[in-house]
């Protein structure tokens, strides 16, 4: 992409309004734009990262026998009705009336309707296990919005839900979406810790959020700090197999949430200098909460014995948008963003240091041909700015590797190739450098 033709509207001064590092830089690097309170348009730069985000989400619940579909953003209050949430939910719930007078939500969690489809359709044990997803815009209308996209009004989950004939079978697909979730923010380059947790208004008495720790997060947490030693990309998966082992590896040590904190087991259980209690983003949630809905609803399938039971139910959210802010606030410095590799809106950035000049340009435009042909993403600033004004820009955006090409460079036919994270620089032909970032 030509930065001259692409749309990044960069902001040269701090935006007033945000408090955290993530807000502001997603502010100034041109991410988004808010359009009203908690509720943002995604500029290009955003919705790439967004894209990315939901890529890794989709195959890793793919890879865990999750099934993709996709449920509407509008709901009828009906269904909310049946399993006694309308009232309940209070006023976090944006409720809406259509011509007919009929009463629509727009929807805060979908285990009504995902319930629903389910009762219409499965009837029998036999079609059972299943975990049906989607990633779909939710709205909840927060009394306090703040920290742009950590906690917005209008907000992209991923939310998954899972159906078994009894007990055991919803463990094991609690499971399933326990270790694919370890794997999925291993993947976005976070440390998400599985803690203990509330239910709040989904329900049922096993719950775990995974948080990432940052000073800016709104929950106080406490974890062992053996935690955040594992990788979970380094262990061997197989969602058919029995997960449990893993899962144990993972609540075995100390963790918990504020509301689940128990000070005399922490010291009890974790030596002092092994206890770490700080802040923390919850990006991820699970619940297992039995036949919740589906008893009120009326979902029920037979069993083997033939007789009808209400199936076991489990939901499973990640906040997508919310990744976004955290995934920022994990990797910055005080020149801009730090993307790690795998969500990067781009790999390269392509930095002609003399636009005009035909030697720079041609340079530059060999180097983005043969990248872009390798199949790498590469922004290409091609504008007339200065270089001090692009090497900030390319630092705020921050795009992993950065290839400088200007008058010298091209004249002893090197150019300098510089790591966005470490600030390491080296000089190489063009040849090494479309080796090494292919
Ligand atoms: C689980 C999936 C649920 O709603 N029902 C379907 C369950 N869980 S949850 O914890 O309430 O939300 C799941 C994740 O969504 C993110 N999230 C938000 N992100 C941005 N702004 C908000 N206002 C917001 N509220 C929740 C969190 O990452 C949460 O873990």
């Amino acid at each position: 992409m030509r930065l001259s033709r692409y749309f990044i509207p960069v902001l040269r001064d701090d935006p007033k309004e945000a408090q955290i590092a993530s807000h502001r830089l997603m502010l100034r690097a041109g991410m988004v734009r808010q359009a009203s309170a908690g509720i943002y348009s995604w500029l290009p730069l955003g919705q790439k990262v967004l894209r990315r985000i939901q890529e890794i989400v989709h195959q890793e619940q793919v890879a865990a026998g999750a099934i993709e579909l996709l449920m509407p953003t509008l709901q009828s209050a009906d269904l909310w009705r049946e399993s006694g949430r309308y009232d309940d939910y209070g006023k976090e719930m944006l409720r809406i009336r259509d011509r007919h007078e009929r009463d629509l939500l727009y929807g805060p969690t979908n285990e009504e309707l995902v319930t629903d489809i389910f009762r219409q359709t499965v009837k029998s044990y036999k079609d059972l296990p299943k975990i049906l997803y989607h990633i779909q815009w939710k709205f909840r209308d927060e009394i306090r919005p703040r920290f742009g996209v950590m906690r917005g009004r209008e907000f992209l989950m991923k939310d998954a839900y899972s159906f078994d004939i009894d007990s055991e079978g919803s463990r094991a697909s609690y499971n399933k979406m326990f270790v694919a979730y370890l794997r999925i923010f291993a993947r976005l380059g976070l440390k998400a810790v599985p803690m203990a947790a509330d239910t709040g208004p989904i329900g049922g008495d096993m719950s775990h959020e995974f948080i990432i720790l940052a000073e800016t997060g709104e929950s106080q947490v406490f974890c062992d700090k053996a935690l955040l030693d594992l990788d979970p990309l380094a262990m061997d998966v197989d969602f058919d197999g029995n997960l449990q082992p893993i899962v144990d590896q993972w609540t075995g040590p100390y963790a918990a949430t504020d509301e689940k904190h128990d000070a005399d087991r922490f010291n009890a259980q974790v030596p002092v200098d092994q206890q770490v209690s700080a802040r923390g983003i919850e990006v991820g949630h699970i619940f297992n909460f039995g036949t919740k809905y589906s008893e009120p609803m009326g979902a029920r399938v037979t069993g083997p014995d033939g007789a009808l039971v209400a199936a076991e139910m489990g939901s499973y959210g990640i906040g997508v948008s919310r990744l976004v802010g955290a995934i920022i606030e994990a990797s910055h410095d005080e020149r801009g963003i730090i993307w790690p590799e795998a969500v990067a809106p781009f790999k390269v950035g392509l930095i002609n240091l003399k636009s005009g000049d035909s030697t720079c340009d041609s340079a530059c435009e060999d180097l983005y041909a043969r990248l872009t042909k390798a199949g790498v993403e590469v922004l290409y600033d091609d504008t007339q700015d200065r270089p001090g004004a692009k090497f900030a820009a390319m630092d705020l955006i921050g795009i992993p590797w950065q290839v400088l090409v200007g008058p010298k460079g091209v004249a002893a036919g090197k150019f300098e190739l510089k790591c966005r994270k470490t600030d390491e620089r080296i000089e190489l032909s063009a040849d090494s450098i479309v080796e090494r970032l292919t």
